[in-house]
């Protein structure tokens, strides 16, 4: 992907468009900074558009969706040459694209969609399927407990309210565990993608049921916060409590390689070069595919002890 787009902008001196030799400016509406997943995303984008020579106007909208349609309306008056944002939420956003639209200012979804019926507002999206992201933790949940038959209890800790990879996460574990009924989820609360959110539900969670066995958190930061909380309660994570998280960030995965998490579904942050590289294309009026997936593995304990020194977020 991004050795063409590299070929196609290059190497003819940027053809077809009359201003070739201006920078594309980008203006990207961030979710916020809620996590170590958004943290290496946000710097990814940043390091991809300083390489790729494009001018980047960036907001950070504090996982609020106002904030974001804000700093969209923004760059629609600033006229930049394209927006990219990642949504908050995925519901709402049809007026605001509209806009752009009606302005002639190409969109980019990137890492999270919307749920417009009008593809025609977007010309890509780009990011992870994360409707198997939460398969995966759910097959390996079902091989944990094959041959098994006592209940195993479950809680999870939810994304964002309303967020793309919470809703597909949440799905995509329930249709996998829901043909089994030993599997039972027993409570299920948001953490908002953050650490401090995780404690705190977890604290409750632990208060309100004495036998937990499972615990399934949608990002590694809201795991490494119940990892604070159950070993406050004085459990030991990932032995009395089996964790499993999304993201396979570094202080995920050390947890893991420590044996405090017990499985990891990875979800790379690390969308930029092929953002910069689908946004060269849009601009200079070539076609791009409507979806873009990101490649994605999983982490037992023994692999994450191997990644680690190379994992570079
Ligand atoms: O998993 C979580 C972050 O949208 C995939 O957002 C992203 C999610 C990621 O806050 O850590």
């Amino acid at each position: 992907m991004l050795i063409a787009g590299l070929a196609a902008c290059g190497g003819d001196g940027g053809s077809g468009s009359g201003s070739s030799d201006d920078k594309i400016t980008m203006g990207f509406a961030q979710v916020g900074a809620e996590s170590g997943w958004r943290t290496a995303n946000t710097k990814s984008i940043q390091e991809a558009a300083a390489s790729a020579g494009i001018d980047l106007k960036f907001s950070d909208a504090q996982q609020k969706q106002e904030n974001q349609i804000k700093a969209i309306r923004s760059y629609i008056t600033q006229r930049v040459d394209i927006i990219a944002f990642s949504p908050v939420v995925e519901s709402g956003w049809d007026t605001v694209l509209k806009e752009a639209k009606d302005a002639n200012i190409p969109v980019i979804l990137t890492d999270r969609a919307v749920d417009s019926k009008d593809t025609s507002l977007y010309k890509t999206f780009i990011g992870s399927d994360f409707i198997i992201e939460g398969e995966r933790a759910g097959e390996w949940l079902k091989k944990e407990y094959e041959g098994k038959t006592d209940p195993v209890n479950i809680v999870e800790l939810q994304g964002t309210t309303g967020a793309a990879p919470a809703n597909d996460r949440k799905e995509g574990f329930a249709k996998v565990i829901g043909a089994d009924p030993k599997f039972k989820v027993i409570a299920s609360q948001t953490g908002d993608f953050t650490r401090a959110k995780g404690k705190e539900v977890m604290e409750a969670f632990l208060k309100a049921n004495p036998k937990i066995d499972v615990l399934y958190a949608h990002n590694d930061d809201m795991g490494l916060g119940a990892i604070e909380a159950i070993e406050a309660a004085g459990k030991k994570p990932g032995v009395d409590i089996r964790i499993v998280t999304v993201d396979a960030v570094k202080d995920g995965m050390q947890a893991l390689a420590d044996g405090k998490i017990n499985y990891i579904v990875e979800c790379s942050p690390l969308l930029g070069p092929q953002l910069m590289d689908l946004a060269k294309k849009v601009v200079a009026g070539e076609s791009v595919p409507q979806r873009v997936l990101t490649e994605e593995t999983t982490f037992t304990q023994e692999q994450a002890k191997a990644a680690l020194p190379e994992r570079k977020y």
